[in-house]
């Protein structure tokens, strides 16, 4: 290299690194946060990628491996990132791809490209917030490599060997000063791959842990697709049929594909993907899924004459009766989606849903005509839910008319706070009359509210409408939040809204704290009332409004010093700091096994006090795990139950983050 080829080179870099160098900056606007999300979200675009060249249909197999020195490689059998020159910016084309932000446009294979959102931010991102990047790609027998620092280049693209493979490696370790954690999470990313796996049949995805002494290994290869998706998300419900109903249509400009199964439960488990994204906010494809199923299911029930109502019943089957026991997934690839909604999840392409409709629509009239027994078994469940369904409206006008006569109807177990400010104010479900009874005398009257639960809450998992409203704890805790309870339908017969339906600008309280003993019965409790939030009122879920309160599980005291442990690694250190401060003086323990045990100060100064308390967010992260969770926990499987009890600790773990 000449000295003005050396200069120029090294110019045109630092114009690079100008690019990635905002990246650097505000890694947040590429990424979402420089956390645990962030960090994992790296080696999704990756994977992405590799992806794209599967959906291309170049690559059959991926893989992701954790090295022990705490870098991950993603490696492909596509055709490998080109890397010839690239005329405009006269630099190999991989080297582009790699340095310059949102190149990757530039390459456009007219496959299914992501906009909006975090995805598809481009590969030069990972590596402007890597410590070091390799690339390796595989290419007309050839390997070339090139190295990369923080975003900038290492090296030149060099040829390091012969191959007669063709694919891309791309291994990198995520920069210490960008990052607050660097340490990638098995099980989160597992989620991921088996979710791209399921979504992309026949694409073999193999996930590595080299970091332990012992390598740990996944394989996920679906031939069944979103069929085997469908079954795995339904592992621990009953199917009311076993077959899976599936609709394919793959060559078209907007390839559709669905699986549906019916389970004797009575809840709705649909999931929607454009382009591999888990759209959570739904949109047009979901849809036109949703009215296509009502119309082909109602149809074909006509049709047959498989409605047999009583004398002087009339029934009228809605979508929502259709949907109850529904685990579905719905995935499309849409060449411009346009994401909207408050999270860039909700598809807003208005075309879609029209198009998915009609094949929706068509696919499954299809199959029910071919499979007579399980569209009879469907029209069955569907019209049993129409019967619930009209049980259960006359329960909710009961609550409803109790409501409509204001806050003197409050329950009478609810001792209410004196401010009017829903934004201030939290109510504390407290499980048990002796706890609520320290909780009413110990909490701050003017903002706490205290409802304390006696009966057993009903499972929301398990129990039809009508039984779920017309248990009292159920109605009491709908009664004291004030925002009503069910409605929203969208199906095709205009819905049933009325001033009953739940409406979370009409919460009184925008926390509501669970407070429940730290045993089995009261973890027990505790997802149970979860179960009913998530199933019947997410939205106080999504909106942040749902807290645990986390009571002291040790008191340890020396002499007149107390001090309280909320875990047993806590309880050590208050020992160790008693022994340091005092070697005499005995210490005494005191193991809480409820929180009646602790008088209302105590509990005030403990649990509810909000400059010294600690409260958990409970967040639905991951709607995929949730569902599963709770039916695992709740589900009528006892086995499943059983095993989730014993793993009850991770429950928490799982929903609060
Ligand atoms: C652009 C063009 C071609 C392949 C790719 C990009 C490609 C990108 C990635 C990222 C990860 N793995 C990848 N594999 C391929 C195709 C060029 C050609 O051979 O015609």
């Amino acid at each position: 290299m000449t000295q003005s080829e050396s200069k120029k080179y090294s110019a045109e870099n630092i114009k690079v690194l100008e690019g990635l160098e905002a990246v650097r900056k505000r890694p947040a606007m590429y990424i979402g946060d420089t956390g645990k999300r962030g960090l994992h979200h790296l080696v999704y675009e990756v994977v992405d990628n590799s992806v794209d060249e599967a959906l291309a249909g170049y690559c059959t197999q991926i893989s992701v491996t954790f090295n022990p020195d705490g870098s991950v490689t993603v490696t492909d059998d596509g055709r490998g990132i080109p890397v010839d020159m690239h005329k405009e910016e006269k630099k190999p084309a991989l080297e582009v791809v790699m340095t310059v932000l949102h190149a990757g446009g530039k390459f456009d294979k007219g496959s299914y490209k992501v906009s909006g959102g975090l995805h598809g931010v481009g590969v030069s991102v990972v590596n402007a917030l890597s410590e070091w990047l390799v690339a390796e790609v595989h290419r007309d027998g050839k390997i070339y490599r090139q190295d990369y620092h923080r975003g900038g280049v290492n090296s030149k693209l060099t040829v390091v060997g012969k191959t007669r493979k063709t694919g891309t490696t791309v291994s990198f370790i995520p920069d210490g000063d960008i990052f607050s954690e660097t340490h990638f999470e098995y099980d989160l990313i597992a989620d991921r791959l088996r979710e791209l796996a399921y979504l992309n049949k026949g694409l073999e995805i193999t996930l590595t842990d080299n970091r332990k002494e012992e390598p740990v290994t996944d394989i996920f290869h679906f031939k069944g697709g979103l069929a085997d998706f469908v079954r795995f998300l339904d592992e621990a419900a009953q199917p009311l049929h076993a077959k899976i109903i599936t609709v394919e249509r793959e060559n078209t400009e907007v390839p559709v594909s669905v699986a549906v199964r019916y389970n004797a439960g009575y809840n709705e488990n649909v999931l929607s993907f454009v382009n591999n994204i888990n759209t959570i906010e739904g949109g047009t494809h979901l849809s036109g899924f949703r009215s296509a199923l009502t119309r082909a299911l109602n149809n074909y029930a006509t049709r047959n004459n498989l409605i047999k109502a009583k004398r002087n019943e009339k029934v009228n089957l809605t979508g929502e009766d259709f949907r109850e026991g529904l685990t579905a997934i719905i995935s499309v690839k849409v060449a411009e989606p346009q994401f909207e909604g408050q999270t860039k999840t909700k598809l807003g392409n208005g075309e879609i849903k029209g198009l998915v409709d009609a094949i929706v629509y068509e696919g499954i009239q299809d199959y029910l005509e071919q499979n007579p027994s399980i569209g009879r078994k469907i029209i069955e469940k569907a019209v049993m839910a129409a019967r619930s369904r009209h049980a259960a409206r006359k329960a909710r006008e009961l609550i409803r008319r109790k409501s409509a006569l204001g806050s003197s109807t409050l329950p009478g177990k609810l001792a209410d706070c004196s401010n009017r400010d829903p934004a201030l104010c939290e109510l504390y479900l407290v499980e048990g009359d002796s706890a609520g009874g320290s909780a009413k005398q110990g909490r701050d009257r003017r903002f706490q509210a205290i409802l304390p639960l006696r009966g057993k809450v009903i499972n929301a998992e398990k129990a039809r409408l009508d039984k779920l409203l017309s248990n009292n704890e159920i109605q009491t805790i709908i009664t004291a939040l004030g925002a009503g309870f069910g409605g929203g339908s969208d199906d095709i017969n205009g819905g049933e809204r009325s001033s009953s339906d739940f409406d979370i600008e009409k919460l009184r309280y925008h926390k509501l704290i669970i407070m429940t003993d730290a045993d089995v019965d009261g973890s027990h409790i505790r997802t149970l009332l979860l179960t009913f939030f998530y199933r019947k009122m997410p939205e106080i879920i999504t909106g942040g409004h749902v807290y645990l309160a986390l009571p002291p599980l040790y008191k340890v005291r020396q002499g007149k010093k107390e001090i309280y442990a909320f875990d047993d690694a806590e309880l050590e250190r208050a020992q160790e700091k008693f022994k340091r401060d005092n070697k005499t003086q005995k210490i005494e323990i005191q193991r809480y096994k409820g929180l009646g045990e602790m008088n209302p100060e105590q509990l005030w100064s403990t649990t509810m006090d909000p400059e010294r308390r600690t409260l958990i967010q409970v967040t639905i992260e991951d709607a995929v795990e949730a569902s599963r969770t709770f039916q695992d926990l709740m589900g009528s499987d006892v086995e499943a139950r059983r095993h989730f009890i014993e793993t009850n600790a991770k429950f928490v773990v799982n929903l609060d983050i």
